[in-house]
């Protein structure tokens, strides 16, 4: 399918050359200058073609562990935030990076017992993606997705095509979410969390938009 749509946008591709070619040339441009125009369309052509294949599991399996900590619980680590105290929620261990290939646990351990439902397009983000079987666990318990009522924050990273909705932990205990990827493509990838678990009117103000609160980098290498 997508290898005919390819097809048909380069055949309009082709005669867009020709066309440009007739116009050229009778207004007496160089036949190098047609023929160079050209070249620039095989190159495109040439680089659909070289795009490589998802990457093959690799059969190893690594576990990367993150903490989603309170305010209170950073404050009680002197965690300094870059807007004072009281800023908001944070992952922590937010950048990592795992070799192409790999079957990845992830580990997401949440104390934050507020929900902070998702709005309008993000609404989406309530449903688990990406994962093997589709499905991750809530404290061992496997799901589909998770209420929205109950979602407190995301793990999504779009250019892995995952997303793990977190659902709020019960008060003063913590929720454990568990989930399998294999990461099938190379690339420095950022994720975010899109429940409005932030500041503003909105909710996606303040840690929302701050490297390794509720976003960071997950790096396949
Ligand atoms: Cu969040």
């Amino acid at each position: 399918m997508s290898e005919g749509r390819s097809r048909r946008s380069l055949s309009t591709s082709a005669m867009v050359v020709v066309a440009l070619v007739a116009v050229l040339a009778s207004l007496g441009v160089s036949v190098a200058v047609v023929s160079g125009l050209a070249g620039g369309v095989r190159a495109v052509a040439d680089r659909l073609k070289a795009t490589p294949p998802a990457v093959v599991a690799n059969h190893v399996t690594v576990t990367r562990s993150m903490d989603l900590l309170t305010e209170d619980q950073e404050a009680a680590r002197h965690i300094v935030t870059p807007y004072g105290a009281g800023f908001g929620p944070m992952y922590t261990n937010a950048d990592w990076s795992v070799q192409a290939g790999d079957t990845v646990i992830v580990k997401i351990r949440s104390y934050d017992d507020g929900p902070a439902p998702l709005m309008g397009v993000q609404m989406m983000y309530d449903n688990v993606e990406g994962t093997i079987g589709g499905v991750e666990t809530v404290d061992g318990k496997v799901v589909h997705s998770v209420p929205n009522a109950d979602v407190a924050h995301t793990f999504t990273v779009v250019g892995l095509g995952l997303n793990l909705p977190i659902p709020a932990a019960p008060t003063g205990k913590f929720v454990t979410v568990v989930a399998r990827f294999v990461a099938d493509r190379v690339g420095d990838f950022t994720w975010q969390c899109y429940a409005p678990c932030g500041s503003g009117a909105n909710g996606m103000g303040g840690p929302m938009a701050v490297d390794r609160w509720m976003e960071g980098k997950v790096d396949v290498r």
